[in-house]
């Protein structure tokens, strides 16, 4: 048995009830074969047990009071994945899905993707099963506190970065910045996505849509193609899809559906974008209300938005909202490319199809990248203590998402997989990250 092999049968031993963090070290590590079998060095350090080993899992108590005075507990996470290049970085999720697994596949993913940033970033996760759907900001303020109060101990500018993610955005950002400085007395750089009247970057809240949009059109151009004229399904109706959205748009592109956990809208003349944004960031309203608006658009309750006809796909959702029947189905109706806003959005039998079938696809390590470069522009800007302009940093987002395409284009053809960005962004990623590790020696 080979030695990527072994390692993978042991984490799967060693961590039981984890199917989300199996999967995600599944598909890297098993596109990591050629670099580890030509490189004896990795074997030789144990690098792979180390790596796919979080340096620490912090797990805590949560308890809040809600608006009746009824006391709730939740459960709080924080995964620090790989600090090899760089303080722990990455997003805090607040559904009430999240377990162990969830974050440690995110978690571990987050290493390879900040490493593909080229900015000194390392690799974590965190959240809450909290729900905060349907909770009044009080409520939500008081969560955040609480979740804080704890956290507090484990993060720092220079220690682990948290930002948002799924259910965490600017409001719960500011919540928890506000509790971490009284606390502390710091006033530092702990958070990214933070308001723009106190250390927040301008283009952090459109970054990772934008950033999708950048990369996928520069993996176009490659091939003599672009957004213009194209239509384009998009799922999710959050952070990411919404300024995914916005930039094809712009890029010319029609986008003519988008989701959330309940149904789909499709609107076959574009969707409004400035309408959603109002309904969903600013009422915190639902999808199924984007008729009252357009009524020549329709609404369909359920899964189903990849059965909509387009040339490009934007999963923008979540881990594993498109699965094997629903590549089959976008590649019958004609997609071409499909570039992964959301984490992990593909199933690996999905991904299969996409290759197999030379669609263009461009995985979420790489696609989604965009987030995460600008928390860490976000992290250079409050070091500095100056504020850049939009333009100034969306040329510099623009500018990493490029790079990114071309580092994992490279990394793909120089070990004979060309077009298998899949490999070429984990092999990219992970090579920066072993080489540190080892340099640094056994930690
Ligand atoms: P938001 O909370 O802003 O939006 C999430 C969207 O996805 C909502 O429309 C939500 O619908 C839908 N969704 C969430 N969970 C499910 C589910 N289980 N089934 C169906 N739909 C679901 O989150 P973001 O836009 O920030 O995140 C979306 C994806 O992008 C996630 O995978 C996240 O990890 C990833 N990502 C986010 C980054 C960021 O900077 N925010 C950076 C990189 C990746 P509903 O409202 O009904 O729950
Ligand atoms: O998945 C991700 O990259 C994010 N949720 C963003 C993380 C961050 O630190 O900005």
């Amino acid at each position: 048995m080979s030695y990527v092999d072994n390692v993978l049968n042991e984490l799967i031993l060693k961590n039981p009830g984890q199917p989300e963090f199996h999967q995600a070290a599944t598909e890297v590590l098993n596109t990591l074969k050629p670099v580890i079998e030509s490189n004896a060095k990795y074997q030789k350090s144990s690098l792979l047990e180390r790596l796919v080993e979080p340096e620490r899992q912090i797990m805590f108590r949560v308890p809040w009071t809600d608006d009746n005075g009824n006391v709730h507990v939740n459960r709080g996470y924080r995964v620090q994945f790989n600090s090899a290049i760089g303080p722990f970085k990455g997003g805090l999720r607040f559904h009430p899905s999240v377990n162990l697994s969830i974050i440690k596949f995110l978690g571990f993913e987050q290493i390879f993707k900040n490493s593909l940033t080229g900015l000194p970033i390392g690799g974590g996760k965190g959240g809450s099963d909290f729900d905060p759907k349907g909770k009044s900001d009080n409520e939500v303020m008081r969560f955040c506190q609480s979740f804080m109060t704890e956290l507090y101990k484990y993060i720092g500018a220079d220690m682990d970065v948290p930002a948002g993610d799924i259910g965490v955005g600017g409001r719960e950002v500011g919540y928890m910045y506000g509790q971490y400085k009284r606390i502390t007395g710091l006033y530092e750089g702990v958070l990214t996505g933070k308001g723009l009247t106190f250390g927040g970057s301008l283009v952090r809240t459109e970054a990772t849509g934008y950033g999708l949009v950048y990369l996928v059109e520069e993996m176009l151009n490659a091939k003599g193609k672009s957004f213009k004229g194209q239509t384009v399904v998009i799922s999710g109706a959050g952070n990411v899809a919404v300024y995914a959205a916005e930039k094809a748009v712009q890029l010319g592109a029609k986008v003519v559906s988008l989701s959330d956990s309940t149904g789909y809208i499709y609107d076959k003349d574009g969707i409004d974008i400035e309408f959603v944004k109002e309904l969903k960031f600013v009422k915190r309203g639902r999808l199924s209300e984007y008729t009252k608006q357009r009524p020549n658009a329709e609404y369909h309750d359920g899964k189903g938005v990849w059965n909509i006809k387009c040339d490009i796909a934007l999963p923008c959702a979540t881990q594993n909202e498109l699965d094997e029947n629903d590549a089959k189905t976008l590649i019958s109706n004609g997609c071409y490319a499909v570039g992964e806003g959301a984490n992990m959005p593909s199933t690996l039998e999905a991904i299969n199809v996409f290759l197999e079938n030379k669609v263009l696809f461009a995985p979420a390590k790489a696609a989604n990248a965009g987030g995460v470069a600008t928390s860490a522009l976000e992290m250079s800007q409050n070091s500095q203590r100056l504020s850049w302009t939009f333009e100034e940093v969306d040329s510099k987002l623009k500018n990493i998402m490029v790079n990114i395409y071309h580092n994992m284009d490279k990394a793909a053809e120089n070990y004979n997989m060309k077009d298998n960005f899949v490999a070429g962004a984990n092999i990219a990623g992970f090579v920066k990250v072993a080489d540190a590790m080892i340099a640094q020696g056994v930690i």
